[in-house]
């Protein structure tokens, strides 16, 4: 077209080339995505946009576990096997460890170094030295990019040792837990929290000498599980042993992510589920920016530090102080 701006078109270029997978444009957008700079984040919006309509087309998979439990390694030998089929598989990796440690990234590549090889594959760890926060709504923008380049199958590595995995659950249409035998206590190492998001508990390393444990602790998570989903009519997780190592039980793994999603698919709860997601998204991008509008706000700062002054003085309670904060920067009375 001709009035077209050059922005324009390299904005429509871009555009094009996401949509056609390519990766370099892929990863460019991420990078884009991924800048705290507010020209970027404009920028990042308008893309996003665009590629909207092209979004949504994924199995959106969550893979949790303790650190050395195998999602590396699993998500390495599964997205082989998925490529094998034809599949497009991209990975993206919370690892909030990872800006602490620096090298897990690396050691990650290393780990995935078959799937990092492959033309069919995008390997994403998330940028380091970012907030969980960060961390989270980069990755949730980063999948919808993923999908639009054409990624039918996203995976998400998540440490099930904080928040992340709860943010992350809350992004994903079926999360999977990675488990391991343990000696003696079999539960011990995967918290109850991580449990309860689990729709599926994969025992992995159940190969050499270790099949008997994998076994007994597949055992004793159905048991868990089952005490678990009393009272959730429609929670029942299953639980499998594998070796990711050893290309074991993946076939299986990867029937019950599928049968999971068509579940979901046909009882129309999967559209439910990524609208609520996608509206508690906006919330939570809408609450994250009033809170940053308020905490930039000189006023605000100013009244804070008064009412602060009072309360510690005991002269007022931490309550009314709150209240009157509210009306100093001009918050409706809650009906
Ligand atoms: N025996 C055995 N070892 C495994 C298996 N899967 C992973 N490992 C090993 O466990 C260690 C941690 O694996 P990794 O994939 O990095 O775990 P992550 O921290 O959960 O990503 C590595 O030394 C792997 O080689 C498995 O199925 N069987
Ligand atoms: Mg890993």
């Amino acid at each position: 077209m001709s009035g077209n701006t050059k922005t324009d078109d390299d904005f429509q270029d871009t555009v094009e080339a996401i949509r056609a997978g390519d990766r370099v444009a892929l990863g460019r957008a991420i990078t884009l995505v991924e800048s705290t700079k507010p020209e970027d984040q404009l920028r990042t919006q308008e893309l996003l946009e665009a590629l909207l309509p092209h979004t949504g087309q994924s199995i959106r998979i969550g893979i949790s576990g303790v650190p050395g439990a195998g999602k590396s390694t699993l998500i390495d030998q599964l997205g082989m096997n998925l490529i094998a089929e034809g599949h497009k598989v991209a990975v993206l990796a919370v690892d909030p460890t990872s800006s602490r440690t620096g090298g897990s990234i690396l050691g990650d590549k290393t780990r995935m170094g078959r799937l990092s090889g492959e033309t069919s594959a995008f390997i994403r760890p998330s940028p380091a030295g970012t907030s969980l926060g960060g961390v989270t709504k980069t990755t949730r923008e980063t999948i919808a990019l993923a999908e639009a380049a054409g990624f039918d199958i996203v995976l998400v590595e998540t440490v099930g040792v904080g928040q992340s995995e709860t943010a992350v659950s809350g992004m994903v249409d079926v999360f999977v837990v990675v488990a391991i035998p343990g000696a003696g206590d079999e539960l011990q190492g995967i918290k109850r929290g991580l449990l309860e998001l689990a729709d599926i508990i994969a025992v992995n390393k159940a190969d050499s000498d270790n099949v008997e444990r994998a076994n007994r602790a597949a055992t004793e998570y159905k048991t868990a599980l089952h005490i678990l989903a009393a009272g959730h009519p429609n929670w029942s997780p299953s639980v499998l042993t594998m070796s990711a190592r050893d290309n074991l039980g993946l076939d299986t793994l990867w029937e019950k992510i599928t049968e999971r999603q068509n579940t979901l698919l046909e009882s129309g709860a999967l559209m439910e589920r990524r609208a609520d997601q996608a509206t508690s998204w906006m919330r939570e991008i809408f609450e994250q920016r009033l809170l940053a509008a308020f905490k930039g706000s000189r006023r605000a700062a100013r009244h804070v530090e008064a009412l602060e002054d009072k309360v510690r003085a005991g002269e007022m309670t931490a309550g009314a102080a709150a209240e009157e904060l509210g009306r100093l920067v001009g918050l409706k009375e809650p009906k």
